[in-house]
């Protein structure tokens, strides 16, 4: 049976694929992660949206957070702190095995898409998950004080600063990780989960070949908008857009993908913007996209799979 793919940020992408991974077979998902908010942190390699995506579709994720696992202890990084580190960054001690493991295969010479292949295996998930590339690419954030990297502006920053632009150092040299080039070409449908447009698809449109592979496969391409009326159900992206200089609009990341995707899938609150995203040139599916409880996670999945 022809894959599923999807193209996915954090909390929001995941979200939306634990409704997906329910009413398709989660064998037929290959999810494209973004790994530009990956951080060295106390020398451990964090991979935020890897695990985001693999503990939500393993059912190990914090509820209320969305990153991390459930019941995660902090006794680590309470010790870390009384030597004198930095503990801005939560990392729970569960989910330090993690990021133990993947940083001690990666200086074995592993590629990350292995390592992430090997924890999925481990945590039960049956969906690929797939790092964008193997090689680094590291979101880098211009505000008023300064570029920072991505977790420093994110966590450590509360997101406070003005973004005056992104980066995506490393993504002009990044090769698209195994298999992500043939995934797209042959796919049955493309789904763009609901993530930050800049920060978590915009890194992963900025491989060599991923963005061309979407114009040009045969296979439906549906975005889903992180927006609703104008703000985001989570994280920064309205307030970012706008410090950008964009629309915080639904119809502004439409247009964002407009080369590329050919069913845009609004909210129902945003059903005023269908002229203009149809003058687009791209299909639209007015749908809830608040994924508030499982239901609405499965018939926001079952809607975006009929369209396409
Ligand atoms: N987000 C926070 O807002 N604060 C944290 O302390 C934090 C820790 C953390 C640990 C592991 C992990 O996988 C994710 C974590 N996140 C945290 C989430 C992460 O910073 C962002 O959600 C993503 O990078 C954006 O998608």
């Amino acid at each position: 049976m022809k894959q599923i793919v999807a193209l996915a940020g954090g909390v929001g992408a995941a979200r939306f694929l634990d409704g997906l991974a329910r009413i398709v077979k989660p064998q037929r998902l290959f999810i494209i992660s973004n790994t530009a908010d990956d951080a060295e942190l106390h020398g451990l390699h964090v991979s935020p949206d890897l695990d985001t995506v693999t503990y939500t579709l393993a059912g190990l994720a914090h509820p209320a957070h969305g990153w991390g696992l459930a019941g995660d202890s902090f006794q680590c990084l309470q010790a870390l702190g009384r030597l004198g580190a930095e503990t801005w960054f939560q990392l729970g001690d569960r989910d330090l095995a993690t990021h133990i493991y993947r940083t001690e295969r990666l200086r074995q010479g592993v590629p990350l898409s292995r390592i992430t292949a090997e924890t999925c295996s481990a945590l039960g998930v049956r969906a690929k998950v797939v790092p964008m590339s193997d090689d680094p690419v590291r979101t880098r954030v211009r505000t008023p004080r300064g570029e920072i990297d991505f977790q420093t502006w994110f966590v450590r920053r509360r997101a406070h600063d003005r973004v005056l632009s992104v980066r995506f150092a490393g993504a002009a040299q990044a090769r698209p990780a195994p298999g992500v080039l043939d995934a797209i070409r042959s796919a049955a449908a493309i789904i763009i989960c609901p993530s930050n447009p800049i920060i978590s698809i915009g890194p992963i449109l900025a491989v060599p070949g991923i963005r061309e592979a979407l114009r040009s496969t045969a296979a439906a391409v549906a975005a889903i908008s992180p927006l609703v009326g104008g703000r985001a159900l989570k994280g920064p992206a309205a307030r970012m857009m706008k410090s950008m200089g964009l629309r915080a609009s639904a119809s502004q990341v439409a247009e964002l993908y407009r080369d590329f995707v050919n069913v845009f899938v609004l909210d129902r609150r945003d059903a005023n913007l269908v002229p203009e995203v149809t003058a687009m040139g791209m299909r639209t599916l007015v749908a809830n996209t608040i994924m508030s409880d499982l239901h609405a996670k499965k018939a926001l999945a079952r809607a975006v799979v009929e369209a396409l």
